[in-house]
C-alpha cells in the first residue's frame, strides 16, 4: 500500500506544476477509478496519459477548426504502417512544458508514483516494420511542427509488430497484444463509418443523355471506424489528427441468417470481416502477395479518401479543384490502389468523363518509393484482383491503354519498351503492376536520398523517366530530432543545449555551432561523460534482459535494425569472427562488444539463420577465457523504438554496410550520427550526403561503390576469386561451415557458407570483407585514442543538421505538395 498524501505542497513549484499535480490525482481518481493507494504504475500512467490528452484536445480543435476556416489545403499521408513507439514524453515535450511535469511527478513519488516506472507502463504503438513505418511517424512529428496541414491515414492493427524473444539461440515470434489495457491516446469515432466494397461485379448502362457508365453491384461491405489520435507539433499550437480505421461488420444481425436461427454463423460473419484491421503484415522490403494484404490496403484507401471527399465537399468547390485543395501522398506503392479508386469516384459516382477525372488524380498524387529491390516492387495476380476488385480492374486497364497508346505513338518502334512500362506484366500468371500504377497516375514520384533517386532513374524508373523527364524527383530522408537526440538522449540534450541554446530542437541546422567546440577540451570531456553514462545505461538493459555483464568502456559497436540479406549483418558477423580469431592468436585490441538488434520476417528463412548464428557465435566467444574480455557479442531481443531509444544514444560505432545499391536512405543512419556514433560504411543510401556534410576524415567509408557493384555483376561476379585469395577469409568461412560454432549440430550454419560461395553471394559479402575488416583495423586505431574519437564523434553531430524530418517536410511541402 502507498502512503496517504496531502494534497498539493510544493517546496519551489515550477509555475504549473502544482496544477498537473492536482490534475493527476484527480484523473487517477475519476477518469482511471483508482484510490492513490492502492493504483499502480500503470494506473498513474493512464492518469498522466489523461492529463496531457487533455492539453492537447483544445489546441486540436482549434487545429482543426482554423484549417477548416482557412480552407486550408490538406496534405493526406496514405501508410499501411505508422510506428509511432510511445507517446508520453513526446507529448510532455510538444504540450506541456516538460519540467513542470517531471516536477509534479516527482512531488508524488511520496504518493507511491515511480516516475521512471511510468514510462515503462507505456506500451508502444508498433504498427510498422521499420523504416517505412517509423518514417511516416517521424513525418508527423514534422508537419504538426511546421504547421502543415497533414493528415496521416493508415490501419488500427488489433495486433502490431509480432514480439521477438530469442529461444535457443533462434527468434520466436509472439503476439503484440498492445491494446490489452487500452490505448489513452485515441478517440474512436464510432460515427465516423463508411462502407468498403468487396467482390460483386460490374454493370453497363446508358443514361438519358446516351453517354456510357458502369457500376458496380452485388458486392459484399464491410465498415470502416475511425480512431484519431492526436498529433502535436513542437513549440507550436497545433495539433494534427492521425486517423487509423478499424473493419466492423456491416451487419451485426444478417437478417437471413438470424430468420433461420443460425446466430453463431451470423456471428462467424462478423469474425471474418473484422480480420481485415486485425494484423500488421511483419515483412519489410518484401512483396507479400497475399488476398487479405490487398483487401487491406483496399480497406483503408478507400475509407480514406471518402473522409477526404466529404471534407472536400464542405468547401463547396468544384471537384476540378480538389488539386488545388488536397494533396494525397503515397507511402510505397502499398496504398497505390487509390489512384484507381479515385478514378472510380470521379467516373461511376460523380459521372466525370475520363480526361477531366484523370487531370484531377495525377494532380492530386504523389508517390514516394523506399526501395529498389526487384522483390520489394508490389505486384497482384490479375485474377485476384478480377475476383477482389473487379471494377478496379477495368479502370487500371483503361489506364494502361490509354498510357500505352501514348507510349506507342511517342515510340512506335520499340514494343519491348511498351512492354516494360506496362501495367501489367504478361506471362504464365498476369500480374498488374502497383508501381507502373503508382508512376504513372502520380505527378510525383520521389527517392528518399540522393543515390537512390538516381538510381531509381537509371534503372527501376529508368523508361518512366525517359517518358517524363522531371516526375522523378528526390526529398532525402530525415528524422525528428525531438524523439532521436532530445527525448532520447536527455543528457546529451542538455548539453547541447547549454552551449548553443535550445534552437537546435526546432532548426537542426544550428548544430553546426558546435563545430568549434570539438577543439574545446572541457566540452570534449563533458561529451564523452554523456557518452559513458548512455553506455551504462545499456550495460544495465543487457545485464537485466540477458545477465550479460559488458563493460561501458569497451567501444560500442552496433548494428540494430530488420534483419536483411541486403543489410548484411552477416558480414559484420564474418568481421567478428575474424577479430575472435585474431585475439585467440595474442592480437592486442580495444575491447569491443558488438551489439546487434532486428526482428527477421517470419518466413524469411536465411535472416533468421542469421539471427541464430549471432547468438551462436555469442556464445562461443563470451565463454572463451583466451578472448580475455576484449571481445563480447550481444543480440538484444524484440529491437523496438523504445529499445532503440536506450540503444542509439550509446553506440560508439553505427554499422551501415548494405551493398551499395540496395539500402535506399536508412535512417537508423542518422539517429546514430546525431547520438554522436562514429559511421562505418559503405557508399549507399543517406550514408554518401552523410559524409559530404560531416566530411570524408570523420567517416569510415569502405568497400564496392554502386555503380562498381552493378559492374561487377554485368561482368558475371565470382565470390570464389576472392575466397582462393584470402586466407584468413577461408579460416573464417571454414569455422562456419564445419560447425565451429554450431558442434551439436555441425551441420548448422553450411547454408550459410553456401550462399557466400556456391550460391553466388548475392550481396557480394566476399567481395568487401577485407576492405571491411581493414576499415574496422582503423576504427580501432582511432578508438585507442579518446581525445580523437571524441572530437570526430562532436564533430559528426555538428553535421547532421540536414537529416531532419522538418527539412524533409518543408522540401516535401514546396516541392511536391504546394503548400
Ligand atoms: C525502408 C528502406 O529500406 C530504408 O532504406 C529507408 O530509409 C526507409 O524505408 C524510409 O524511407 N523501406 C522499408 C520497407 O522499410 O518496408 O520497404
Amino acid at each position: 500500500m502507498n502512503k496517504p498524501l496531502d494534497l498539493p505542497e510544493l517546496d519551489h513549484p515550477a509555475p504549473g506544476a502544482v496544477a498537473i499535480r492536482r490534475a493527476l490525482l484527480n484523473h487517477l481518481i475519476y477518469t482511471v477509478g483508482k484510490d492513490p493507494l492502492t493504483a499502480t504504475d500503470r494506473d498513474w500512467f493512464f492518469a498522466s496519459a489523461a492529463v496531457l490528452r487533455e492539453r492537447m484536445i483544445e489546441r486540436w480543435m482549434e487545429t482543426m477548426r482554423s484549417y477548416y476556416v482557412q480552407d486550408r489545403k490538406r496534405v493526406y499521408y496514405l501508410s499501411m504502417e505508422f510506428l509511432m513507439g510511445r507517446s508520453m514524453m513526446n507529448s510532455m515535450l510538444n504540450i506541456c512544458c516538460e519540467k513542470e511535469f517531471q516536477d509534479a511527478l516527482d512531488d508524488l513519488a511520496d504518493a507511491g508514483l515511480k516516475p521512471e516506472r511510468l514510462r515503462e507502463m507505456e506500451h508502444d504503438a508498433a504498427l510498422g516494420n521499420g523504416g517505412l513505418g517509423r518514417l511516416a511517424a517521424c513525418f508527423l512529428d514534422s508537419m504538426a511542427t511546421l504547421g502543415v496541414a497533414g493528415y496521416g491515414y493508415g490501419i488500427r492493427y488489433e495486433y502490431g509488430m509480432f514480439h521477438q524473444s530469442i529461444e535457443g539461440g533462434q527468434q520466436v515470434e509472439h503476439p503484440d497484444n498492445w491494446l490489452r489495457y487500452g490505448n489513452p491516446w485515441e478517440f474512436p469515432r464510432p460515427e465516423v463509418l463508411y462502407p468498403v466494397q468487396f467482390h460483386g461485379r460490374v454493370v453497363d448502362y446508358v443514361d438519358n443523355h446516351g453517354r456510357r457508365h458502369s457500376q458496380w453491384v452485388d458486392t459484399s461491405e464491410v465498415m470502416a471506424m475511425a480512431y484519431d489520435t492526436p498529433i502535436p507539433g513542437y513549440a507550436t499550437g497545433t495539433v494534427n489528427n492521425m486517423r487509423l480505421w478499424a473493419a466492423k461488420s456491416s451487419r451485426d444481425f444478417d437478417l437471413n441468417y438470424f430468420n433461420e436461427g443460425n446466430y453463431i454463423r451470423a456471428v462467424q460473419d462478423k469474425n471474418e470481416s473484422e480480420n481485415l484491421s486485425k494484423v500488421l503484415y511483419p515483412s519489410d522490403s518484401t512483396e507479400m502477395g497475399r488476398e487479405l494484404r490487398l483487401k487491406q490496403q483496399y480497406f483503408f484507401v478507400s475509407a480514406s479518401l471518402q473522409d477526404m471527399l466529404y471534407r472536400f465537399a464542405k468547401s463547396n468547390l468544384p471537384l476540378a479543384q480538389l488539386p488545388q485543395k488536397v494533396a494525397i501522398q503515397l507511402n510505397d506503392t502499398h496504398p497505390s490502389i487509390g489512384i484507381a479508386e479515385l478514378m472510380r469516384i470521379l467516373l461511376d459516382l460523380q459521372q466525370l468523363d475520363w480526361e477531366r477525372a484523370w487531370g484531377i488524380t495525377v494532380r492530386t498524387f504523389a508517390y514516394t518509393n523506399h526501395t529498389l529491390m526487384p522483390e520489394a516492387l508490389e505486384t497482384w495476380p490479375v485474377a485476384l484482383f478480377e475476383r477482389v476488385l473487379p471494377r478496379h480492374l477495368q479502370i487500371i486497364y483503361e489506364i494502361n491503354h490509354r498510357f500505352l497508346k501514348d507510349v506507342m505513338h511517342r515510340y512506335p518502334d520499340d514494343p519491348s519498351l511498351w512492354r516494360r512500362v506496362s501495367l501489367i506484366e504478361e506471362g504464365s500468371e498476369k500480374r498488374v503492376r502497383m508501381a507502373h500504377l503508382a508512376v504513372v497516375g502520380s505527378h510525383r514520384v520521389n527517392g528518399v536520398a540522393q543515390i537512390h533517386t538516381r538510381l531509381m532513374k537509371e534503372t527501376i524508373f529508368a523508361d518512366f523517366h525517359r517518358l517524363w523527364p522531371d516526375k522523378i524527383v528526390n526529398m532525402t530522408n530525415g528524422v525528428t530530432q525531438r524523439r532521436w537526440l532530445h527525448q532520447a538522449n536527455p543528457a546529451l540534450s542538455d548539453l547541447l543545449s547549454s552551449r548553443i541554446g535550445k534552437g537546435w530542437l526546432k532548426d537542426l541546422s544550428k548544430l553546426r555551432e558546435l563545430t568549434p567546440l570539438a577543439q574545446d577540451a572541457p566540452f570534449r570531456a563533458a561529451f564523452a561523460q554523456v557518452k559513458l553514462a548512455n553506455k551504462s545505461r545499456l550495460a544495465q538493459l543487457i545485464l537485466q534482459r540477458q545477465g550479460l555483464e559488458v563493460d561501458p568502456r569497451s567501444m560500442f559497436d552496433v548494428q540494430v535494425k530488420r534483419i536483411h540479406e541486403y543489410k548484411r549483418q552477416l558480414l559484420n558477423v564474418l568481421h567478428v569472427i575474424t577479430l575472435y580469431n585474431r585475439i585467440r592468436e595474442g592480437a592486442d585490441v580495444p575491447a569491443r562488444t558488438v551489439i546487434f538488434a532486428g526482428k527477421a520476417a517470419p518466413a524469411y528463412h536465411m535472416a533468421k539463420l542469421v539471427i541464430r548464428l549471432i547468438n551462436d557465435v555469442a556464445d562461443v566467444v563470451n565463454s572463451d577465457v583466451q578472448v580475455r574480455g576484449l571481445l563480447k557479442v550481444v543480440f538484444i531481443p524484440n529491437y523496438d523504438v523504445s529499445t532503440a531509444e536506450v540503444i542509439i544514444p550509446a553506440a560508439d560505432l553505427s554499422e551501415q554496410i548494405s551493398t551499395a545499391g540496395t539500402e535506399a536512405s536508412g535512417t537508423g543512419n542518422m539517429k546514430l550520427a546525431l547520438n554522436g556514433a562514429l559511421t562505418i560504411g559503405t557508399l549507399d543510401g543517406a550514408n554518401v550526403e552523410m559524409r559530404e556534410e560531416i566530411g570524408a576524415e570523420n567517416f569510415f567509408i569502405f568497400g564496392l561503390t554502386a555503380d562498381e557493384v552493378a559492374a561487377q555483376r554485368a561482368a558475371g561476379y565470382n565470390p570464389w576469386l576472392h575466397y582462393d585469395n584470402d586466407a584468413q577469409l577461408q579460416q573464417v568461412l571454414h569455422m562456419l561451415r564445419d560447425g565451429y560454432f554450431s558442434p551439436d549440430e555441425p551441420g548448422r550454419y553450411k547454408a550459410v557458407f553456401d550462399a557466400l560461395t556456391y550460391g553466388g553471394d548475392r550481396f557480394m559479402l566476399l567481395a568487401d570483407y577485407a576492405l571491411y575488416v581493414a576499415c574496422q583495423e582503423a576504427v580501432s586505431a582511432l578508438y585507442r585514442d579518446p581525445e580523437a574519437w571524441t572530437t570526430r564523434a562532436i564533430l559528426n553531430v555538428a553535421g547532421m543538421g540536414k537529416f531532419s524530418s522538418d527539412r524533409a517536410i518543408a522540401q516535401y511541402a514546396k516541392g511536391i505538395w504546394n503548400v
